[in-house]
């Protein structure tokens, strides 16, 4: 099973559709691994977005993502990557297809609901930016063989 990281971004949270939003990630049959509420700060988001350091929009998107908590999330399951980060849609909302939560939630290229991990190498490292060992929950998954068939793992 892939890991991935999703963060819902502090507008979101604002906007009180986080639930809203983890809810569509539990009902696609996600399992939920890890999760912490966190304030991020300019140290971190250097880091997380050094491909963007040189966009005109960098100093908003920072601002943005410092604007309120966010909350991390780590999900789990058969192509997970590929999966949550077809669920989120385009960057660009208003680019974005109906019935991806973007294109279903936001009008905006910048705030645009959520982070996911755009491959299984970057969402390992993006996973050890946030979370640590302790983190992650190992519970059973009894419904699997009602999600997934044997090969599917
Ligand atoms: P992604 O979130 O779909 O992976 P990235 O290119 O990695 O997209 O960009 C990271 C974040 O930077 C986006 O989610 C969005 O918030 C912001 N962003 C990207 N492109 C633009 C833009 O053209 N204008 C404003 N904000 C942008
Ligand atoms: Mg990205």
């Amino acid at each position: 099973m892939e890991r991935t990281l999703v963060i819902i971004k502090p507008g979101t949270l604002q906007r009180g559709l986080a639930g809203e939003i983890i809810s569509r990630f539990e009902k696609r049959g996600l399992k939920l691994v890890a999760m912490k509420m966190k304030q991020l700060d300019q140290k971190i988001l250097d880091v997380h977005y050094a491909h963007l350091k040189e966009k005109p929009f960098f100093p908003w998107l920072c601002d943005g993502m410092m604007a309120a908590p966010v909350i991390l999330c780590c999900w789990e399951g058969f192509e997970a990557v590929k999966v949550v980060r077809e669920m989120a849609g385009a960057t660009n909302a208003r680019k974005a297809v109906p019935g991806t939560i973007r294109g279903d939630y936001s009008m905006s290229a910048q705030e645009n609901i959520v982070h996911t991990s755009d491959s299984l190498e970057n969402a390992a490292i993006e996973l050890d930016r946030f979370f640590s060992p302790e983190d992650y929950c190992d519970y059973p998954s009894p419904l699997n063989s009602y999600l997934y068939a044997p090969d599917e793992k």
